[in-house]
């Protein structure tokens, strides 16, 4: 198994190895990868649906997204797809799956199934980076405070997608979410201390008016999309993506238009995080 970093910030390429057949100690070298990077895009890969679920049971419990069509074959993928007529895209704009459960998911498991001829890329940001980014005063304000996440603007029948052509997609609009988590949490496999805002799913800090939150989160969104803490996924036919949700954030471009993208997730169960 060879890996070579995506960026300077985060992310690894890993190639010489199947998916499909990969023995515990190469397990355990990928997951170390993926809790320390962020990211690891893992090339070349043969690897079938029933492939998929097997290898993502290696990793824990699946959580089922509850918006995003299920493939009708196999309820534990959920499909990530536009259409060449669509305009809207699923995660278009920097986010943290999951977010708003109580125990938010560790993480995915993306393969591309159909991809455009060029473009449709997907971008990785730090969040350790934009923690470590924060000044010291900043910081311990901070560490003292806890944020609300939901997706009930997102995915209600009055939220962000309602009103797009990603709508009949969807799924899961009687469905309502909250959950309050530390603003500053510690990566409950490393230790390492994250910024833990996104601006898809954190609506305000706890005990704070939506209208007094903005400023901040705004600056705290401005400060994790830097370029320096990014990298890049470009998509190849066979590439299959791991990500940790709660060292990174993601965003999925949408500069395709007139091509049809889909990909097949599976959310992998998380830990409780805390401060
Ligand atoms: O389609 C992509 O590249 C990623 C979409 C997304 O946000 C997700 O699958 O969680
Ligand atoms: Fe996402």
């Amino acid at each position: 198994m060879k890996m070579q970093p995506l960026s300077p910030a985060l992310g690894v390429e890993v190639t010489g190895v199947q998916l499909a057949a990969l023995a515990d100690a190469e397990l355990q070298e990928l997951k170390q990868a993926v809790f320390n990077n962020g990211v690891a895009v893992i090339r070349d890969q043969d690897f079938s649906p029933e492939q998929h679920i097997a290898f993502a049971k290696r990793w824990g419990g699946i959580d089922v997204n509850l918006f995003f069509p299920s493939n009708s074959q196999w309820p534990e993928i959920a499909e990530v797809r536009k259409a060449e007529e669509q305009k809207t895209n699923i995660g278009g704009g920097w986010h943290t799956d999951h977010s708003y459960d109580q125990i938010p998911a560790m993480g995915s498991i993306l393969v591309a199934r159909e991809l455009p001829p060029v473009g449709g890329d997907t971008l990785f940001s730090s969040m350790a980076a934009a923690h470590d980014a924060l000044s010291d005063g900043l910081r311990q304000t901070l560490s003292g405070m806890r944020a609300v996440h939901t997706s009930d603007h997102i995915y209600r029948p009055d939220g962000y997608y309602a009103q797009t052509d990603m709508a009949a997609d969807l799924k899961g609009h009687e469905v309502s979410t909250r959950a309050v988590h530390p603003v500053i949490i510690r990566h409950p496999v490393t230790g390492q201390k994250l910024l833990y805002v996104n601006a898809a799913f954190t609506t305000h800090f706890e005990g704070w008016t939506r209208e007094e939150s903005l400023p901040l989160l705004s600056y705290l969104y401005q400060l994790g999309s830097r370029e320096e803490f990014q990298c890049r996924v470009q998509w190849r036919p066979g590439s299959v993506t791991i990500w940790d949700n709660r060292l990174t954030w993601h965003l999925a471009q949408n500069d395709y238009h007139g091509h049809r993208r889909v990909m097949h997730r599976i959310t992998l169960t998380g830990e409780p995080i805390g401060a």
